[in-house]
């Protein structure tokens, strides 16, 4: 690739450098809301669009070179990882991940084989070195949290409230510890491995940790996720940290290794920069707003980007994920508006 070509903004606003535009991509930009997406899935299971690096790798670019975002994420889902450790997962459609064998005790913990990516998950390889060569913007590897993945594995599924899994932890807290512990190994193999096939950024996703309280991500959390950051920080590659409803948690997660934090709307960025954190922020337009008439969504897109702008170390982005409901036609004007605005002040 020619380095004149490649828009590095993304990995400039990591490191807090000068940016030529505010850099953009929106989480879950792959995905039912594309027409092209529908129709491969016709073709393809979740999973088999996953394990093919050809078409995987089409699934990936697709929002790049529709929308013009700053950054490609690798198609896969937090659950990828799991389905080879021996955990009966099926991605079922509009529901989400689903799992037939619940964790229930320390067995079932220890039963959970230990991830060899080069063995278990050569396609996610192979994906990666093929996005390398066509991609001219870098490529964001992924995984689940603990917590987030925890989640799907205590309660079977999606779920609203997550009693299952905080009545697990409360319950039975060696138990959690052994779990979280296997899924921070996990998710640092996991990480690691993306990174050395080409991954230039990775992003944790804890979607659902904001569901616990202060003290109990310092008690239950907080322990784990520093293991994870201090260890793929030793790649140099830089991190997101994601969880939505979290801003309670936010003092915690300026105390870890990572390089981003990525918040959603319900928190402003200059209330984040008033709590004294200095991190590169990731966010946070109200995904709703895409379906909201395009000159209010303009006018909260600008108000987000003054106020990120205010400092170096900033990323636009949705506050959470694309929805099926959601227009290609509006998140490419959207992305080019950002573009624009960010370019000319
Ligand atoms: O462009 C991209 O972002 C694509 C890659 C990607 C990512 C980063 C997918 C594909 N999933 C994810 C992450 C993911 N998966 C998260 C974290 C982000 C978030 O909070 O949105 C979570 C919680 C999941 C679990 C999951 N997988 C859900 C949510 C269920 C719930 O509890 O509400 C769903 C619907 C899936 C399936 C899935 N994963 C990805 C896609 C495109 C889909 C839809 C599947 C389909 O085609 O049927």
């Amino acid at each position: 690739m020619d380095k004149q070509l490649f828009n590095d903004a993304i990995l400039r606003a990591c490191r807090k450098e000068p940016v030529p535009h505010i850099p953009v991509w929106y989480m879950r930009q792959a995905g039912r809301y594309q027409p092209e997406y529908r129709e491969i899935r016709k073709k393809y299971s979740f999973f088999e669009v996953n394990e093919n690096p050809e078409v995987c790798a089409e699934v990936t670019r697709l929002p790049v070179e529709q929308l013009g975002v700053d950054a490609a994420i690798l198609f896969a889902d937090i659950m990828t990882p799991l389905k080879p450790i021996g955990i009966d997962v099926d991605i079922e459609s509009g529901r989400g991940p689903v799992i037939s064998n619940p964790i229930r005790t320390l067995e079932d913990v220890n039963r959970m084989g230990q991830l060899n990516v080069e063995r278990h998950l050569p396609y996610i390889l192979d994906s990666i070195r093929l996005l390398r060569e066509q991609l001219s913007v870098p490529l964001i590897g992924f995984g689940g949290a603990p917590f987030t993945l925890a989640s799907y594995l205590i309660e079977g599924g999606p779920s609203k409230d997550y009693h299952k899994t905080k009545g697990f932890m409360y319950a039975y807290p060696s138990v959690w510890k052994a779990l979280m512990d296997k899924l921070g190994e996990m998710t640092i193999t996991y990480l690691t491995a993306q990174i050395e096939a080409g991954a230039q950024i990775v992003q944790v996703f804890d979607s659902w940790v904001g569901a616990l309280s202060a003290e109990d991500y310092e008690i239950y959390i907080a322990p784990t996720m520093h293991h994870i950051f201090s260890e793929v920080k030793k790649t140099g590659v830089p991190t997101i940290y994601f969880g939505s409803g979290s801003s309670h948690l936010l003092e915690q997660w300026n105390q870890l290794p990572v390089d981003v934090l990525s918040i959603d709307w319900r928190i402003t960025i200059d209330q984040v920069r008033e709590k004294g954190i200095t991190k590169t922020l990731q966010g946070n337009l109200d995904p709703s707003l895409l379906l909201a008439p395009f000159d209010l969504l303009k006018e909260r897109a600008k108000t987000i980007i003054d106020q990120g702008k205010k400092q170096q170390g900033y990323i636009f982005n949705l506050g959470h994920g694309i929805f099926p409901e959601a227009s290609a036609d509006t998140l490419r004007k959207l992305t080019e508006f950002i573009h624009t605005y960010s370019q000319n002040q």
